[in-house]
């Protein structure tokens, strides 16, 4: 699935077809938040999103997956039993902004939601809290349209710190990090979520003192 020195003429074409095709999904996906971004702003006068992040998954993570799931490294496989080839992460302020975003994304009629894991409601052992959407994208070639799948990860500034950390430390221990490490990290998960909880009632709060002063302004 890689580049391998002794791939023939026909893989390497496949490989670098659906890296194209990934790609579009990607941006086709990236350029539809970003103008759902801009109009929430023009009518709520206020951005649900705070920053986008897209990759794609490199031909190892790819391998890896597969070899989990007890597949054989072919591009065939890859393309129906790995969900998150192409990942697009919306990072957002306030919990409550991932119910929004979400909901716009299922709203587009050119999207089909294939399926939706709350890690927010149901968070990981781990400690792990995201919004999970799967959909498929079509992406118009010159001569065919291909439905690619790509997998939306909504979560807060906060989860994505606390994220981040431990795909580093998962990684680094292969998965069987130190006991007091994991520990450590479902501690740091619970002062996330609380940190969240109460970035989220102070914003309310925020909003209902400016509705008042608008509302005095008014009577004025
Ligand atoms: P990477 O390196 O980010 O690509 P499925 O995809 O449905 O067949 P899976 O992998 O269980 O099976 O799906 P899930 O739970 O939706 O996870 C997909 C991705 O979510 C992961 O991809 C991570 O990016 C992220 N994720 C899921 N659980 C955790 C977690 O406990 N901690 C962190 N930091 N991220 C998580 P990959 O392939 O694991 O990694």
């Amino acid at each position: 699935m890689e580049y391998r020195p002794d791939a023939n003429g026909e893989e390497v074409d496949r490989w670098k077809e659906v890296t194209l095709v990934y790609n579009s999904a990607l941006k086709e996906v990236g350029t539809k938040l970003e103008i759902l971004n801009d109009e929430f702003q023009h009518v709520h006068q206020y951005n649900p999103i705070e920053h986008i992040k897209s990759r794609l998954k490199s031909p190892e993570s790819i391998v890896q997956k597969l070899r989990s799931k007890g597949y054989e490294s072919t591009i065939e496989n890859m393309v129906e039993y790995v969900n998150d080839i192409a990942g697009v992460r919306v990072i957002c302020s306030f919990t409550s902004d991932i119910y929004r975003i979400a909901e716009m994304i299922t709203e587009q009629n050119d999207l089909t939601v294939l399926s939706v894991k709350d890690y927010f409601q149901n968070p990981k052992e781990s400690g792990y809290k995201s919004y999970h959407l799967l959909v498929t994208v079509p992406v118009f070639l010159s001569n065919r349209v291909v439905d690619v799948k790509v997998e939306i990860q909504i979560r807060t500034v906060a989860m994505d710190f606390w994220a981040s950390l431990e795909h580093k430390i998962r990684y680094k221990y292969a998965g069987n990090a130190p006991e007091h490490i994991r520990k450590a990290l479902v501690r740091c998960a619970s002062m996330v979520s609380n940190l969240d909880d109460e970035m989220l009632a102070l914003n309310r709060e925020i909003q209902r003192l400016e509705e008042e002063e608008k509302r005095d302004k008014n009577k004025d």
